[in-house]
């Protein structure tokens, strides 16, 4: 099963991501994770993706979709692969539909997690306190949202036309909202 999980930034990707990925055990790839690991790592790629990821910008398609397709071509992901936070751009669906092409595959399911601005906002500024991540503050948080908005909403309606969208209710505690979400993939 490929599915991936789509909202904004703050609905709770990572979290409920992972434990989707567990239940249906297929391997969840993160391109958030994989480039904040390059940025750590200090690569050539990582130097190049951190200036967009800490004005929230969007990293160039090219650069995630080399780090993508390098996974979904992995024995890994044969039989499938959740994906959180890809794709984020009308061109990311356009090239991942033909690499599951290639396989004879498809995006099965996206799940799509609703959540209030102002609740995202809470969320990311909480994380902020706690983790100090360097895109987790108020002018980038913004910044994120305006991008969410104008470049992966219209994934939406992509997909929708796909009929592989399940809307889920982000809101509430996190196996509130596992409960939903695996009730949505699974029906
Ligand atoms: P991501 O790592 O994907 O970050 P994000 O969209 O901002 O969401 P995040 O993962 O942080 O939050 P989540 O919803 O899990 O991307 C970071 C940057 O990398 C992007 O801005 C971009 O520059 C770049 N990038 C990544 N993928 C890209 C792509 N495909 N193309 C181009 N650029 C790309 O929310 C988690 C927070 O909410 C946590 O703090 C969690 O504890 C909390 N939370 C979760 N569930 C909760 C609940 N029920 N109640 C309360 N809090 C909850």
């Amino acid at each position: 099963m490929y599915l991936m999980i789509l909202g904004a930034p703050g609905s709770g990707k990572g979290t409920q991501g992972k434990l989707l990925a567990e239940f249906l055990r297929v391997p969840e790839v993160s391109t958030g994770e994989l480039l904040r690991a390059a940025v750590k790592q200090g690569t050539a790629l990582g130097k190049e993706a951190k200036k967009y990821m800490d004005r929230g910008e969007l990293v160039p398609d090219d650069v995630v979709l080399g780090l993508i397709k390098e996974i979904l071509d992995s024995k890994a992901a044969a039989g499938g692969v959740m994906m959180d936070g890809f794709p984020r751009t009308v061109a990311q669906a356009q090239a991942v539909d033909k690499l599951l092409a290639l396989k004879q595959a498809r995006v099965d399911r996206v799940v799509l997690l609703d959540v209030s601005e102002e609740e995202l906002v809470k969320r990311l500024l909480a994380r902020a306190a706690k983790e100090g991540r360097s895109d987790d503050n108020l002018e980038s948080i913004k910044t994120r949202l305006k991008v969410y908005h104008s470049q992966t909403a219209p994934l939406i309606s992509y997909y929708e036309r796909q009929g592989v969208v399940r809307r889920v209710q982000g809101m509430g505690s996190v196996d509130e909202i596992q409960r939903r979400a695996r009730a949505a993939v699974t029906a």
